[in-house]
């Protein structure tokens, strides 16, 4: 039978969601629309058939045709909608981040581990993404030798109004610190963050682009470049360099052009459309385990160091200096 999923939050990625369960996704639709504004959730519930918009979390989660939920509402709001879905037993799929902070995060964990099983998968889509697929499997293969260093470019063309220089690191950069930990298999052990004179495109008093450097439990040298007013495209390279060799992702051009002296292709504007196969293969991956009544993905775990990993940035960012992250020990459930 077809598993009846509740999306929670109707903004962008919420939405976006909807019409991917309804569109592409095999053997799950889409049986209730949540929204704090219920005119918005009615909206988008709307062009689905059966589809039932509700203003309240709990009463969605109650209803006997939610089988598992997608959590895409504001970080603020996902701690207390998590614990609700821990009540009836749903599994979740939840947007990064986990939670805003690492206090918040580490009260999911609990929770979690009450339950005595895992019910949450973390929203880090770029590991359902080809391209980086590809280059975990050569790093794991161990054809390269052991990664020294990772270099990462994350650029998109504008950002939100209200984004602030600490939004670079646990809005954006929190992808890096997820992929990081994949990549390589390793814990992030500290953060520095270094600046440029901001971009002449930067809202004012924006701190944009960053420069961060990750150390981590096994030695490698991880740098990010943040730029999130870079105007001409949405782009997301890495580079792992090896002992025996490097590799390296995010260059893909499916059409080359040559006309007029120069040659070329396009930039992805924006990160629903770069990443889109990837969303397409994270949910459909989660519906699949999920019908199979399994757990897969990134964990409340992978969510948790990764909001410790923020912290850690932020502080480094505000106080101009390497800032250790403190992680808890990692519970039995998570290993
Ligand atoms: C946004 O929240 C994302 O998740 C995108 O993947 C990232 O590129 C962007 O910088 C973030 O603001």
């Amino acid at each position: 039978t077809s598993l009846g999923v509740a999306v929670i939050g109707a903004g962008r990625m919420g939405a976006d969601h909807v019409r991917r369960i309804s569109e592409v996704t095999s053997g799950a639709h889409v049986a209730a629309v949540v929204d704090v504004d219920i005119d918005r959730a009615k909206t988008v519930a709307a062009d689905i058939d059966g589809c039932a918009a509700y203003g309240d979390i709990a009463e969605a989660m109650a209803s006997p045709d939610v089988d598992a939920v997608v959590l895409a509402s504001p970080g603020i709001a996902h701690e207390a909608a998590l614990l609700t879905a821990f009540e009836y037993d749903l599994p979740v799929l939840c947007e990064k981040p986990l939670t805003p902070d690492a206090a918040s995060a580490l009260r999911v964990l609990e929770a979690e581990q009450r339950l005595g099983h895992r019910r949450v998968q973390v929203g880090f889509m770029r590991r359902y993404d080809h391209e980086y697929i590809k280059l975990k499997a050569l790093l794991d293969s161990g054809e390269l030798g052991r990664p020294l260093m990772l270099h990462n470019r994350h650029r998109n063309p504008s950002c939100p109004p209200d984004f602030t220089s600490a939004m670079l690191i646990n809005d954006s950069v929190t992808h890096e610190m997820d992929i990081t930990r994949w990549l390589l298999g390793q814990e992030i052990t500290s953060v520095t963050v270094m600046r440029p004179r901001p971009s002449g495109n930067a809202p004012e008093g924006l701190a944009d682009p960053q420069f961060v450097v990750f150390e981590t439990d096994g030695g490698a040298l991880v740098d990010v470049e943040i730029y999130v007013n870079a105007r001409y495209g949405y782009q997301v390279q890495a580079e792992a360099v090896c002992e025996h060799g490097t590799a390296r992702i995010g260059d893909l051009h499916d059409m080359l052009v040559s006309t007029g002296g120069r040659w070329g292709g396009t930039v992805t504007p924006g990160f629903v459309e770069r990443f889109e196969e990837a969303y397409d293969r994270e949910v459909q991956a989660w519906v699949d385990a999920t019908r199979r009544g399994e757990v897969t993905g990134p964990s409340a775990w992978d969510g948790y160091a990764v909001a410790s990993v923020c912290e850690a940035g932020i502080r480094a960012q505000t106080e101009g200096r390497r800032v250790e992250v403190e992680l808890a020990e990692r519970p039995a459930l998570y290993i």
